[in-house]
């Protein structure tokens, strides 16, 4: 299959090693000006490369494979999540899938950590205050939050990244672990943790922090809906480091206002880098640039992941993480 030299394309720029170790594979096109590709150039990479790298700002919808003949045997994305990629409509164009599972899964459940920290202690409006000059000295009722140690939290999405978080919150912060999972945890697992299965709306009800870990799919798509705030007590904060459209962000703008509930932590939005209008504004709300996988130890990790994939197919040894068998 692979007789000349592998074209492979990286959609983005990634760690320097990884790329001079990438260029050893084959002839390796990168694309240096570091901006999301459009789609007529991620088509044209389908189209004259074996592999194309792409990464989550790649938007791959079904559209992008119809009527194509790619050269592409394989998308081995740089990240875990692929609700960016339509994988039904490129196995149909047969070109393969991998990810990069269990390499980010301490850099994310740290993320959430620290988000579901700066929501509760109000770190934001502090750091807000200190650099505008706003600060007037201590005071005993100055910017109060609330304590993290003890209280409730309830993860949604029991898997890598939500078990890791849960261990650090369990065993840092003395926390109680409440959970809803498709799968629940194996039994020594759950008593490691005490943590208890629970119905959504329970956990809604229950929980003093909601952390998301659920994969972006039809089925999970505004899972955090007017409803779910309904539900929420009006002290929780409410965590998100895995996809944006898990929460309906119009509803989240409400529920804040409303005093629904009492703040948030993000990470990711519906439609990144754009935020739904009214989420800036709110000073209870956290939020960062999408960096739950942002530190150098995972991203080298992320590309090597990447790169082993890459490198089996072109050795023709199976694939280490297909998403989707084809
Ligand atoms: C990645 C992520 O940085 O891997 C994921 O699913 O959300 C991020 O941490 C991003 O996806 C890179 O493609």
């Amino acid at each position: 299959m692979f007789e000349q030299r592998a074209k492979i394309v990286l959609t983005r720029r990634w760690p320097q090693q990884i790329e001079r170790r990438m260029a050893q594979l084959g002839e390796l096109v990168v694309n240096t000006t570091d901006t999301p590709m459009r789609p007529e150039a991620l088509r044209a990479a389908l189209l004259e490369a074996d592999v194309v790298c792409p990464t989550v700002t790649d938007f791959m919808p079904r559209e992008l494979f119809s009527d194509l003949q790619p050269r592409a045997k394989l998308l081995a994305n740089f990240g875990v999540g692929f609700n960016h990629i339509d994988i039904k409509a490129a196995a149909a164009a047969g070109i393969q899938v991998t990810n990069t599972p269990g390499v980010l899964t301490d850099a994310t459940a740290e993320l959430a950590l620290t988000l579901m920290m700066m929501s509760a202690r109000r770190t934001g409006m502090g750091e807000r205050q200190v650099r505008r000059d706003q600060w007037l000295g201590w005071s005993p009722t100055h910017l109060l939050g609330t304590q993290v140690s003890g209280k409730k939290l309830g993860i949604i999405g029991m898997g890598r990244i939500g078990t890791a978080l849960a261990h650090k919150a369990r065993h840092g912060l003395g926390m109680q672990i409440i959970y809803n999972s498709p799968s629940s945890l194996d039994e020594d697992a759950a008593r490691r943790l005490s943590a208890q299965a629970l119905p959504l709306s329970s956990l809604l009800e229950q929980a003093d922090f909601v952390s998301l870990h659920c994969p972006a799919k039809a089925e999970t798509r505004h899972l955090i809906d007017h409803k779910a705030f309904e539900k929420m007590r009006p002290h929780a904060h409410l965590i998100n480091t895995a996809r944006g459209d898990i929460v309906d962000e119009v509803a989240l703008v409400q529920a804040l206002k409303q005093g629904q509930i009492a703040g948030a932590g993000l990470d990711v939005y519906a439609a990144e880098p754009q935020l739904t209008a009214g989420l800036m504004e709110l000073e209870q709300v956290v939020l960062l640039p999408h960096m739950g996988s942002a530190t150098v130890e995972t991203r080298h990790a992320m590309g090597l992941r990447a790169m082993e994939n890459v490198q089996a197919l072109l050795a023709q040894r199976p694939l280490l993480d297909p998403v989707v068998k084809l």
